[in-house]
């Protein structure tokens, strides 16, 4: 039994100074470690679980200080159905989150971690998402019986010493506690990706703004900082103080002349955001530069305009997919320095996944342990598979992506996974029908969250998951935005969609490098460099106005990327009414009104697109 820790030689913080004193009396772990970041504390934890076996070094001529987990089979993705609003009132958690009474589900997690991390350390860790200079930033503690969780949230956040002598002032801070789930008895041997797959319990109480994990170790269930904290708990924040928590990379793209915009966009989950995020442009003289590849933190700064900061310090990418030709920024970002979860192992103690090579190495072994058989139709490396790398060791990281300002937003970009329907790229008339278009988002799902792939689900603003509150609530906060500021100041908003495929079910968009000509055609709009087609879902570009330099596409390709069927798009607003009324009287009225709108204006038009 632990006894006599002195939590004040660490922090001043009463507030702190309580609540870690009641988790060490709920978890009872064995002993209590205090991070403070430094690279002798992460060497030593991954010498610890070197000895255990519960992670595999690298290589280092092929990957130098970097490490490769596995998790087991049933801890993989984020569980969506497992995540928890608790708010007083079920409707304040609205139609698309699962509630649960608060004071319920606080008993039930008392009960849940009650001696949870017996035979276990439990690892406090003081973590800011955000430059830690920056008014826009906010702090958290992570508990965990989870070195792993610490390793990661290492690279994902600013965390540790620096971030005590903010705590030290008394500033308010998230607490966050997570377990695996998984206590253990004298001299049971430890699993090596110890879980709880029968108890996964993601909670979060937006009132008291805390959030319990329990049950999973993996990415986004565990590492609090990121989707439990930067957005389900920000984003209430956000609303309260009227600003923006969201599902969005944050890219700066320079033109041939040297002027410079910031764009943020919103995809949902594995849908390439972090390709776009860095991409390296196709057409000569322009760059893209990135502060941030799946959240943004949004503030009004002074002069009325959008100021976006990335609250992380990593990448949390999805490996599978990423090689050098369609990645390479993000190759270079993980070359050292970073951890990989669920992919393959080389002979050469390298790492591999689908997509890497267009050869797979012979000798692989796959992301369970087991000699990977090429005939067997199943993948090497795990779908849902990642790697977390630093910000830092990316080439085309922003220089402001430390500057505490922040960078004015110029344009939001909506998207999601399209067969069909939805053309390449779409500008809203204003404002109001910019939120009705994020609003509108809909996706063909992957394997980032666990369930079925590749069915439509409508995720509003790329935020599904992810929005601590109601959605109705949510869009009109987004609608009353518009209040806060002159019109001139707020960033347009466009809709794009990368995966439009023909009669022969191919991709007709090469996407990736190839995206610069549509951020291109972005960037012109918002420097009024160009006028557009008006049509009846929005602005589309007129085809002279799309630099298609070096770019091999065929007439009938390219009108059918810009193809606006009145019938599916007619079907498209019965889906969006029907999928709205969810939402009952809670739905703003400007919704209805753009529905309206939209059938209308393609009633009217018979003869839109071409
Ligand atoms: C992520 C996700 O991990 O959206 O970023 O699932
Ligand atoms: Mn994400």
């Amino acid at each position: 039994m632990l006894q006599n820790i002195d939590i004040s030689k660490w922090t001043k913080n009463k507030k702190v100074i309580s609540w870690v004193e009641d988790k060490i009396k709920l978890c009872k772990p064995d002993s209590v470690h205090f991070c403070d970041g430094s690279k002798e504390e992460i060497d030593s934890l991954l010498k610890l679980l070197i000895s255990q076996n519960k992670v595999i070094p690298l290589n280092p001529k092929k990957k130098p200080n970097s490490y490769l987990f596995r998790s087991t089979v049933d801890d993989v993705a984020r569980v969506e159905e497992r995540t928890f609003i608790c708010c007083k009132n079920e409707e304040d958690a609205g139609p698309t989150n699962n509630w649960k009474d608060p004071v319920e589900m606080k008993n039930t997690m008392k009960d849940l971690f009650s001696g949870c991390m017996h035979g276990r350390v439990m690892y406090v860790i003081p973590f800011c998402m955000g430059p830690l200079s920056s008014d826009k930033s906010h702090i958290g503690i992570e508990i965990t019986d989870s070195a792993y969780v610490v390793l990661n949230m290492n690279i994902m956040t600013r965390m540790g010493k620096k971030v005590m002598e903010y705590l030290d002032k008394d500033i308010d801070f998230v607490p966050c506690i997570h377990s695996v789930g998984k206590p253990l008895k004298k001299n049971e041997k430890d699993d090596l990706w110890p879980c709880n797959p029968e108890n996964k319990y993601i909670v979060h109480f937006p009132e008291e703004k805390s959030i319990w994990s329990f049950g999973s170790g993996y990415g986004g269930n565990a590492l609090l900082g990121k989707k439990c904290f930067a957005l389900r708990i920000a984003s209430n924040m956000a609303k309260e103080q009227s600003w923006l928590a969201e599902h969005m990379l944050i890219l700066g793209i320079t033109n041939p002349q040297g002027e410079k915009k910031y764009i943020a966009a919103a995809f949902p989950s594995s849908c390439g955001k972090t390709n776009l995020a860095m991409l390296q442009p196709k057409l000569k003289g322009w760059k893209v530069e990135c502060i941030g590849d799946d959240i943004a933190w949004m503030k009004f700064g002074e002069d009325g305009k959008l100021y976006a900061i990335n609250p992380e310090a990593g990448f949390f990418g999805v490996a599978p997919g990423t090689s050098y030709q369609t990645n390479y920024n993000a190759m270079k970002s993980l070359e050292q320095n970073s951890l990989f979860t669920n992919v393959a192992l080389t002979e050469e103690g390298d790492v591999w996944w689908e997509k890497m090579t267009d050869k797979i190495p012979d000798g692989l072994i796959d992301w369970q342990g087991n000699l990977y058989d090429p005939k067997s139709n199943k993948p090497a490396a795990h779908a849902n598979s990642r790697f977390t790398a630093p910000i830092s060791q990316c080439p085309v990281r922003d220089l402001d992506f430390e500057n505490p300002k922040g960078v004015p937003i110029s344009a939001i970009i909506f998207g999601g996974r399209r067969e069909d329907v939805v053309p390449l790229v779409y500008e809203s008339f204003d404002w109001n029908h910019g939120v009705f278009l994020g609003a509108s988002v809909s996706s063909q799902t992957t394997a980032a969250a666990k369930g079925e792939i590749g069915k439509l689900r409508h995720d509003p603003f790329a935020m599904l998951p992810f929005c601590g509150y109601n959605m109705a609530d949510y869009f009109n906060h987004w609608l009353n935005l518009q209040n806060k500021t002159q019109s001139s100041k707020l960033p347009k908003i466009f809709y794009v969609n990368w995966f439009k495929k023909n009669e022969n079910n191919e991709f007709i968009w090469p996407g990736f490098s190839d995206n610069i000509r549509v951020l291109k055609w972005i960037f012109e709009r918002v420097s009024n460099k160009v006028s557009a087609k008006k049509t009846a879902i929005g602005y589309i570009p007129r085809i002279e106005d799309l630099d298609l330099t070096n770019l091999d596409i065929s007439k009938e390709n390219l009108s059918k990327l810009f193809e606006i069927n009145q019938n599916l798009w007619l079907q498209e607003a019965d889906k969006l009414q029907t999928y709205f009324s969810v939402f009952k009287d809670k739905l703003p009225n400007e919704m209805v009104n753009q529905i309206k709108s939209l059938r209308d204006r393609l009633t009217k038009e018979t003869k839109c697109a071409q």
